[in-house]
């Protein structure tokens, strides 16, 4: 059985909710979390470690946490985890799973009215019981009014890209090996790169008589299989993920893949065109009566239909189905077009790696230039430099550059914009740098009129290159705080500034529809891995793949520029 860093990653959540119910030292309940949130952000299976003793080079990862998950590695379970869930009654477990009941609450049910099942809390808040307890306000008690009065939710959480990912490619290889079988793609939102997936589609081609549906019972990532016949599966994976899976052959498999690659708006356009032409399309080809014109390759069935091939990642009916008939498809950006890095961090603060590492691993991902970006000093931030520090870490870099040969290493800061809208350092400070990244990390519940005003401030400092993250989402865990962004946008452009695709798996921020409207607008964007460690320059993978989604080509990326014209675009941002 695999055990995936999402699996240690929710054992780990478990463990400190349930913790937190029974009234545990908040320093240890924090403990669990931060390593969970660690696991989730890797690129890397942990699992794949050659060296257990290497978990403890995590960050917020100890002695002790690295040997819990070297148990759940080896063993499947965790002996502290089962202890917790048998002292925990299963009631106030299944309290956790309501909307807006985290912790917290389902103790301050439990310890002022005795709630201690969904039952009682139904009853309780149809007396009136739970308007008195604190963090129940009417807009709380509304949720779970509703939330009890119905069945069970059918309606699963979406998965954030990178954990699915974790899934679905052993899946994949797991299915391309059966034997007979021709091709495994991974379709739907997954195949369109969306930042979330709502369940997995999975198309195999195969000749009939080939069945892999009895190998699939034998999967060890399933968790069941809910339905299963000849050509077609359901079911779901350990991990909650559901899947739906097609088996088809290769005289329709261009078509399939068209067909669940989605979206289902930009299918709808297809068909359309299609019967505007006297043509029916299908998962099964693209027919006129009942000759097939197209079906073996998806290449064929755009052709067909007059389009060029249209990559997946733009298939949401937001004008590509019109840009492909007019030729005027945007060349989308690759990974190869990105030539330095412009978010980076070290061990001089909250980084793994230090810069040296940090470096040599920027070449060996392909890159010619890395900016290095630790933290300011400011509330909540680990060890982050203040102006001696930071003019310390430049010497460094300064000297470091005299000695690499065909690379640069720029000088910089990942700088807190202060509630207000100053600057966590000075513009002295900010002055020796090459690249100034700003960043919202505190305060995120301002009201927009406020949050807005903020930012546009920040932005009219002297020296700002780059605004990081502007969003500030978290998925699965914080909603984008409340910004003006039509505004940001104008400011981005007149001053000008770059806004941030961050590629962390977790942020994928900017979002696609935010990326399209400033590649329209004509602001520049930089993609950047926000790496915390050596490993984390993959993040650059994720930052493209939204890129593209967003309409972006190689043009309106700031760091798929050589150094020579980067250095020229840095300096025209300065004021
Ligand atoms: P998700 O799973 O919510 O992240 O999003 P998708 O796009 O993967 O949607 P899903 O799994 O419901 O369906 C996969 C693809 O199958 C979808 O993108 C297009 C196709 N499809 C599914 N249902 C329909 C439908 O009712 N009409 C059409 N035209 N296509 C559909
Ligand atoms: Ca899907
Ligand atoms: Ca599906």
């Amino acid at each position: 059985m695999s055990i995936h860093n999402t699996d240690i990653a929710a054992a780990f959540d478990e463990i400190a909710d349930l913790l937190s119910i029974q009234g545990a030292n908040a320093f240890r309940i924090r403990a669990y979390r931060r390593a969970a949130q660690t696991l989730r952000g890797l690129p890397h299976e942990i699992a794949a470690a050659a060296d257990p003793r290497s978990y403890e080079a995590l960050p917020g990862i100890g002695e002790d946490l690295a040997g819990k998950i070297a148990e759940l590695l080896s063993t499947g379970r965790l002996a502290a985890l089962q202890k917790l869930r048998r002292e925990v009654p299963p009631g106030l477990r299944d309290l956790l799973g309501l909307p807006g009941l985290g912790p917290v609450r389902v103790r301050a049910l439990m310890t002022e009215l005795r709630i201690k099942t969904p039952e009682d809390l139904r009853r309780a808040l149809a007396a009136g019981r739970v308007a008195g307890v604190r963090g129940f306000g009417p807009a709380v008690r509304a949720r779970l009014e509703q939330a009890l009065s119905h069945a069970p939710s059918a309606a699963a959480k979406r998965l954030p890209l990178a954990q699915a990912a974790e899934y679905a490619e052993p899946l994949r290889r797991f299915l391309a090996e059966l034997p007979g079988v021709e091709r495994v793609e991974i379709v739907g939102s997954y195949r369109r790169g969306r930042d979330t997936v709502g369940d997995l589609d999975v198309l195999v081609c195969a000749p009939a008589g080939v069945d892999p549906m009895s190998a699939l019972r034998g999967y060890s990532d399933l968790g069941a299989l809910t339905a299963s016949g000849a050509t077609k599966a359901s079911g779901v994976l350990r991990n909650g993920l559901q899947f739906d899976l097609r088996v088809v052959g290769r005289e329709s498999f261009g078509s399939a893949l068209q067909y669940f690659t989605g979206s289902k708006e930009h299918g709808i356009r297809l068909r359309q065109r299609a019967r505007a032409r006297g043509l029916k399309l299908s998962e099964y080809g693209l027919f006129r009566g009942g000759r097939r014109l197209a079906g073996p390759s998806e290449q064929g069935v755009y052709a067909a239909l007059g389009l060029e091939w249209i990559a997946p990642e733009l298939r949401e009916d937001r004008g590509e189905v019109q840009a492909a008939e007019h030729h005027t498809l945007p060349q989308l950006l690759t990974r190869a077009d990105i030539k330095g890095d412009l978010h980076v961090h070290t061990s001089a603060t909250d980084g793994r790696d230090s810069l040296e590492d940090m470096v040599a691993a920027a070449r060996a991902a392909r890159l010619s230039y890395v900016a290095i970006t630790d933290h300011s000093k400011y509330l909540g931030i680990v060890r982050g430099q203040d102006a001696a520090r930071l003019a310390r870490q430049c010497d460094a870099i300064e000297a470091l550059n005299a000695r690499v040969r065909g690379f640069t290493v720029l000088k910089g800061a990942e700088v807190d914009i202060l509630e207000d809208g100053r600057l966590a350092l000075t513009d002295a400070a900010l002055a020796r740098l090459d690249v100034i990244v700003i960043a919202v990390h505190s305060h995120f519940d301002l009201p927009e009129a406020k949050q807005t005003a903020r930012v546009l401030r920040a932005l009219e400092r002297p020296h700002v290159t780059i605004l990081a993250h502007p969003s500030g989402r978290l998925l699965g865990e914080r909603e984008p705080y409340a910004l003006d962004f039509e505004r940001v946008l104008a400011a981005a452009h007149d001053r000008p500034c770059y806004l941030e695709v961050n590629g962390q798996p977790l942020r994928l921020d900017l979002d696609d529809v935010h990326i399209k409207a400033a590649v329209e607008r004509g602001v520049m964007l930089s993609l950047d891995s926000d790496a915390h460690s050596v490993d984390q320059y993959a993040n650059l993978d994720g930052a493209v793949r939204q890129a593209r989604r967003g309409w972006a080509g190689k043009s309106d990326v700031l760091n798929a520029r050589p150094i020579a014209e980067l250095r020229k675009l840095l300096r025209a941002t300065r004021l």
